[in-house]
């Protein structure tokens, strides 16, 4: 399997996030790629494919407020990682307010996702990982191909950031593959959490298909989407699948889900998959609560790839850092399998 990944996506590391009223230490940290990255023998260094395949996702003025705004929070005298504090929940629309403050609330729809000097350039060498690990499973043969994406993206919206997600790489890696010829891309989201970003990107497009299994968000982050009645927009009713899944999941159900999933995709005519794959699913992840072994992430991987379709996998979550490399080499290990 060729795994991608840039030095440059761990250089981001923000200090703290907001979390039940109290400043804690970052979960997404820098050594979650470093650990992952030790279980394989050869990475790739991604190419770069310039801005045009994140334009296709995201707004500009989004982006341009990414890459400018630790250079406009230095300038604005303060210390420290940005993190807005005012979240317009009503009537947003993009008004052109030109104090820092107001665009990092503008942007974002919470506060654990702050932005450093470093993080414009972790994000976008995070989606040119997304890009080369799915220009390789596109070509004829080669089937399958890692990204190790961090920061992580499937939080991100078309104009925001959250969940330690500012750049959709899921989404970027699925428009890049309606680019090389594949009409019917799915989207299967297995993080804990919810994909919210990559939902709303495709909520009204009835020609991805987006299927997520993850915690139940009347108990979980991100609260507000991923319910099972939410199943796209006018138009593209059945292109969205949510599958909530209650706390203490364990393998049995969890592939009962899977199955479900598969199917489903199977039955839409897939034709490319970009499978966004978090280890926080794991029984001992200190932010989740599924019950899945390390033992059980090579089953899953086993039971996708029987699908046979080219698969881009992306890297999402998984905060257990000191399991996270075996259970990420276990996952992709299961993938291989099949091959
Ligand atoms: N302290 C991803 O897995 N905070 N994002 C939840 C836990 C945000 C997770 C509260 C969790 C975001 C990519
Ligand atoms: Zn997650």
């Amino acid at each position: 399997m060729i795994v991608f990944f840039d030095f440059r996506q761990a250089l981001h590391a923000p200090v703290r996030e907001l979390h039940n009223g109290e400043w804690v230490a970052y979960n997404e940290v820098p050594e979650r790629a470093a650990c992952i990255s030790r279980h394989f023998s050869s990475i790739a260094g991604p190419e770069d494919h310039g801005m045009a395949p994140l334009l296709r996702v995201h707004d500009r003025d989004y982006v341009e407020f990414l890459r400018a705004a630790h250079g406009e929070w230095v300038a604005a005298g303060r210390a420290g990682d940005v993190i807005g504090y005012t979240f317009p929940v009503v009537q947003r629309r993009p008004l052109s307010l030109t104090r820092i403050d107001a665009k990092a609330g503008l942007y974002a729809f919470d506060a654990a996702t702050p932005i450093t000097a470093d993080t414009w350039s972790s994000a976008y060498w995070s989606a040119q990982t997304a890009l080369s690990a799915t220009g390789c499973a596109a070509k004829p043969g080669m089937g399958v191909a890692f990204g190790l994406c961090r920061p992580p993206g499937h939080h991100a919206g078309r104009n925001y950031m959250g969940g330690y997600c500012y750049l959709n790489n899921a989404a970027i890696a699925a428009r890049h593959a309606q680019g090389l010829g594949f009409s019917r891309v799915a989207v299967l989201d297995m993080d804990y959490h919810h994909g919210n970003g990559t939902q709303d990107i495709f909520y009204d497009d009835p020609d991805v298909f987006f299927v997520s299994i993850h915690g139940d968000p009347q108990k979980d982050y991100p609260f507000f989407w991923g319910h099972a009645d939410e199943q796209g927009g006018s138009g593209a009713v059945g292109s969205t699948l949510n599958i909530p899944l209650p706390h203490g999941t364990q393998i049995d159900k969890y592939r009962v889900a899977l199955d479900f999933a598969l199917r489903s995709i199977a039955n839409w005519g897939a034709d490319f998959l970009v499978l966004s794959f978090g280890a926080d699913t794991f029984e001992d992840d200190p932010i989740s609560n599924f019950r899945i072994r390390r033992e059980d992430f090579p089953v899953l991987s086993s039971d996708i790839s029987k699908l046979g379709l080219p698969t881009v996998i992306l890297m999402e979550g998984g905060y257990h850092v000191a399991a996270l490399g075996e259970n990420v080499a276990a996952f992709i290990q299961g993938f291989s399998n099949g091959e």
